[in-house]
């Protein structure tokens, strides 16, 4: 089968990387390779630097309403092709159809058409300083932008980037991840149909190593925004220092999910199995720390490990799928061995553990685990603090709030909880003690874009969404007029 050859974009033109080098990414589902990607260097994103820096001094100047009719119209054509960008997300992440369908390709249109209304809405501050003068204050375009994402949801994280970037007049420079570059490719087609002018967005693929390094080091690049591991977090912190960047970086999760016995017991449940599993488990979102309250615990374990393996793993485009393929060999190996060492470690596995036994023959050499529950671990085990970033998650009985809030801010991270109880006092008393950027009462998931949106401790600096975007993409400054 040939393979699916892409360039990067670089002033509305695709280009060839300047070393001329590809490498191959895998299809998840098969295991064999099926795309092509630039390993840019240096070089290609000092060219992509001189397109953007050039298209900057115009773009920063362009009213926002035009800027938000652009952008409007990048949604909507999103939507337009929203079967193929589906298909091709599936494809190249391996997963489900269903979540590229419902969740993914949306929401990477939303997220245009949510910044193109939040500029033409927002009003600066304005102050009398009687006897002095007026100030205001005015937000200001920073330049040309390096968005990092990773390759758990490609297009949607790196949408949720360039669309606040672009609607604050800035340029952007995108690495997308090495391993999920296909729908960010076909992005670059929409943007410039969109009449997007040239050099606004550029694409440099690549590895982080070479590509990604290049932007985070680049001397003239003033801002990053990365979404991805918390180890790559720290080495962009290093790396950018010399050059004082603004960073908004969101990182890792181990996200406790807390289960008390008066909670909905149904809902909690239903929302339990998508959040351990949702797209293989590989969401910074997901709880895969379960802590469910004493009298329940029994009841709530057999009922996830009946859900579990219930749950339909395979053929990431057949439309009943729940569980497709984890993006990569080298992934697959890091879950599973993370499953191993949970086995070591004195825990027991409730439910999954391996490959499926179950796939059909074209899906033997693909990236495929069962959801898996493990029980029987102490808070201070190994696969109870780390990210594991797949479709396992541990289940652990807990006594008392106290404990309860405890054994959750014994965290490195502070990304995402859900706590399920129906009394309202004992929800918003938990929800306040919790060290996390995120705490979801009965429910999981919902974000509302006008919120903040970041992590605590490991999990990230900064936060986004809404007004904060703003804040990050934007310099804030006063301007005072004397009487
Ligand atoms: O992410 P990386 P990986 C977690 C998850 C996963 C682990 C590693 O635990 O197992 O991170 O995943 C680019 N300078 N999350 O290896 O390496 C890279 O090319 C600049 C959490 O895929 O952090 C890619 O575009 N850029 C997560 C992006 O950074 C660099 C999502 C993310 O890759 C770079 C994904 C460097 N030195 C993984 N090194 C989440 N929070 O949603 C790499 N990159």
């Amino acid at each position: 089968m040939a393979l699916t050859a892409i360039d990067n974009f670089i002033n509305n033109e695709f280009v060839k990387p300047t070393e001329g080098a590809y490498f191959d990414t895998f299809n998840p589902a098969h295991g064999v390779p099926h795309a092509q990607i630039p390993d840019s260097t240096k070089a290609d994103v000092d060219l992509a630097y001189k397109a953007a820096s050039t298209a900057f001094t115009t773009w920063s100047k362009t009213t926002k309403a035009e800027r938000a009719r652009i952008l409007y119209k990048i949604a909507d054509l999103i939507d337009a092709r929203q079967d193929e960008f589906v298909r091709a997300e599936s494809k190249d992440q391996g997963k489900p159809i269903s979540l590229a369908k419902t969740v993914d390709i949306p929401r990477a249109a939303y997220n245009f058409r949510f910044f193109a209304g939040r500029i033409l809405h927002s009003v600066e501050e304005a102050a009398e300083l009687e006897g002095v003068g007026f100030n205001y204050s005015q937000r200001m375009p920073i330049g040309v932008a390096g968005l990092i994402s990773p390759w758990n949801l490609p297009l949607y994280l790196l949408t949720w980037k360039i669309a606040p970037c672009i609607a604050c007049g800035n340029t952007a420079i995108c690495k997308p991840s090495e391993f999920t570059s296909l729908t960010a490719y076909m992005l670059c087609s929409v943007l410039k149909d969109a009449g997007l002018p040239a050099g606004v967005v550029n694409m440099v693929f690549g590895t982080g190593m070479k590509a990604g390094q290049a932007l985070v080091e680049h001397p003239r690049i003033p801002l990053i925004s990365f979404t991805g591991g918390t180890v790559t977090g720290a080495k962009i912190i290093a790396n950018s220092a010399p050059h004082f960047k603004k960073l908004s970086l969101e990182l890792g999760g181990k996200n406790a999910n807390i289960i008390f016995a008066d909670c909905d017991f149904e809902k909690a449940l239903t929302t339990s199995l998508r959040s351990s599993f949702a797209n293989q488990g590989e969401i910074c979102l997901c709880g895969s720390r379960i802590f469910v309250e004493r009298p329940i615990y029994e009841k709530f374990l057999n009922g996830l490990v009946d859900g579990a393996k219930k749950l339909k793993v395979g053929d990431p485009s057949a439309h009943d799928t729940n569980l497709g393929a984890l993006v990569s060999k080298e992934h697959w190996e890091k879950v599973k061995s993370y499953i191993d060492l949970g086995v070591k470690e004195g825990g027991k596995i409730e439910c999954g553990g391996d490959k499926p036994a179950s796939l059909q023959d074209e899906f033997q050499n693909g990236y495929f685990l069962e959801p898996t529950i493990i029980s029987g671990l102490t808070p201070s085990c190994r696969v109870m603090r780390e990210e594991i970033f797949g479709p396992v998650v541990t289940i652990y009985a807990f006594d008392t709030e106290e404990e309860v809030i405890q054994i959750t801010n014994d965290s490195e991270y502070g990304l995402s909880c859900s706590l399920w109880t129906e009394n309202g006092r004992r929800a918003r008393r938990v929800a306040g003690e919790i060290q996390a950027g995120t705490v979801w009462v009965n429910t999981w998931m919902a974000r509302d874009l006008r919120m903040p949106f970041g992590g605590m401790k490991k999990s990230g600096l900064g936060r986004e969404g809404g007004e904060h975007s703003l804040d990050f993409y934007t310099e804030l400054k006063t301007i005072c007029l004397a009487d």
